[in-house]
């Protein structure tokens, strides 16, 4: 009998053995070219799922072994506990293919409809999540040290799901039998002719009508673009429109807060300016406003878990701004979207005048390969550190080290 049988046949023995046992291999990333290849005229169902039985069960349990070192103050809020056993239970339920017939049309059939319960079953993650980090914080504040250590959790966390929901997704839309009917080149959620220019139209418009609803006036859009391999051209990539709508959509939002809200007395808003351009590496997407901008102590903030959940829902009053506010994690998710494949996601302000967002991806589909998170000594050590001192001096709050002509205010 194999390993694995042997564990679901003895079910006292505990899920960590499971856990502990597909924690020890690293993910493996996909290339947007694997990821084409999964979809094509030769797509076999069967190599897709002998593939996603053992990557899914590693991608999870390398995340599990890192929820375990999260403070037991998080981990035992009732947040953390539901969002544990949502793990639990689908490690186990995709380990349950791993001794199945890969030729069994039913049983191909079982491993599709499994993935979507998987993926529903984990819809509510983000939020409970932030809800978690919500009542740890209500009870035990924040900390520059927390905030660190919960920082680089979350951002390990929310891709290693993003990556997970990617792979279930390509596998259910591609083997469901049905094309795209309004999108029939697209293979899965990925379009391999992806033009950036129709996203960017298409996320300023959603945002500008939101924008119309709270403030009843918004900016105009001016857009301009570069293409290196020739004027006019279309500037295509393979990408995945939803991601790159969630990015732009996010960042638009912020710009036409910014504007309107410090242009409220002028009769003309200056319009956002988008620059995309497309490179021989690099396709750029430049979004800038003169929105008055963010002092660049405050940046790092906007990207923060901890600094950007709101408080618990009952402190709200101000729900005029709450639509073009997002929800908190709309600048850290977002940037962990362009960095799945490779990309980033930048902010560069000018105090006083206005921000520049910046958006990188890869030009080439062969460099734009999943940037997966690993459990292993590396990230352990990460998880230990926290409490040591800072390798960097603090700046002196001491009084009579103010400069000769400097006053406290
Ligand atoms: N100035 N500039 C930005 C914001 C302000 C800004 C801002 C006050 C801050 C928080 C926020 C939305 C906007 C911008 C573009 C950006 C990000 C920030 O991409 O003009 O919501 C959290």
């Amino acid at each position: 009998m194999k390993f694995t049988q042997f564990l679901l046949k003895n079910s006292s023995i505990p899920k960590q053995a499971l856990v502990d046992r597909f924690s020890k291999f690293s993910p493996s990333p996909l290339s947007m070219k694997q990821f084409i290849d999964f979809g094509s005229a030769n797509a076999c169902e069967k190599t897709s799922f002998v593939f996603l039985r053992q990557e899914l069960p590693v991608r999870l349990a390398n995340i599990m072994k890192e929820i375990d070192f999260l403070p037991d103050k998080l981990l035992s809020t009732p947040s953390l506990q539901l969002l544990q056993s949502w793990y639990a239970t689908s490690l186990m339920e995709i380990v349950g293919f791993l001794e199945k017939e890969p030729d069994d049309k039913k049983i191909l059939k079982k491993f599709t409809e499994t993935l979507v319960n998987i993926r529903n079953r984990h819809n509510n993650v983000v939020t409970t999540m932030a809800q978690g980090v919500v009542e740890y914080k209500d009870a035990f504040g924040s900390d520059p040290v927390t905030n660190q250590n919960v920082q680089y959790f979350l951002d390990r966390f929310y891709m290693s799901r993003i990556s997970t929901r990617m792979i279930m997704n390509q596998h259910s839309l591609i083997f469901d039998g049905s094309a795209n009917p309004a999108h029939p080149k697209h293979i899965g959620t990925i379009d391999p002719d992806c033009d950036v220019t129709e996203v960017v139209k298409d996320a300023f418009d959603s945002s500008k009508m939101l924008c119309e609803q709270y403030y009843l006036t918004s900016p105009e859009i001016d857009l301009t673009q570069v293409n290196a391999k020739g004027p006019d051209q279309p500037l295509r990539i393979v990408y995945v429109p939803s991601h790159l709508y969630h990015m732009l959509f996010e960042l638009f939002k912020n710009a036409m807060r910014a504007t309107v809200e410090t242009h409220e007395m002028a009769l003309h808003l200056p319009p956002v300016k988008v620059r995309v351009s497309l490179g021989s590496e690099d396709l750029t997407i430049k979004i800038s406003d003169r929105g008055g901008g963010v002092p660049l102590r405050k940046i790092e903030r906007l990207f923060s878990y901890m600094y950007s959940t709101a408080p618990s829902p009952v402190d709200i009053d101000n729900s005029r701004n709450a639509p073009l506010a997002g929800f908190g994690y709309g600048l850290p998710i977002s940037r962990l979207y362009a960095k799945y494949f490779q990309g980033d996601l930048q902010l560069y302000s000018m105090e006083g005048y206005g921000t520049s967002a910046v958006i990188y991806l890869k030009a080439l589909s062969s460099e734009s390969v999943e940037r997966l998170p690993v459990y292993n000594q590396s990230a352990i050590r990460h998880y230990q550190m926290s409490n040591e001192a800072d390798d960097w001096c603090m700046p002196s709050k001491d009084p009579k080290k103010l400069g000769k002509y400097e006053r406290r205010s």
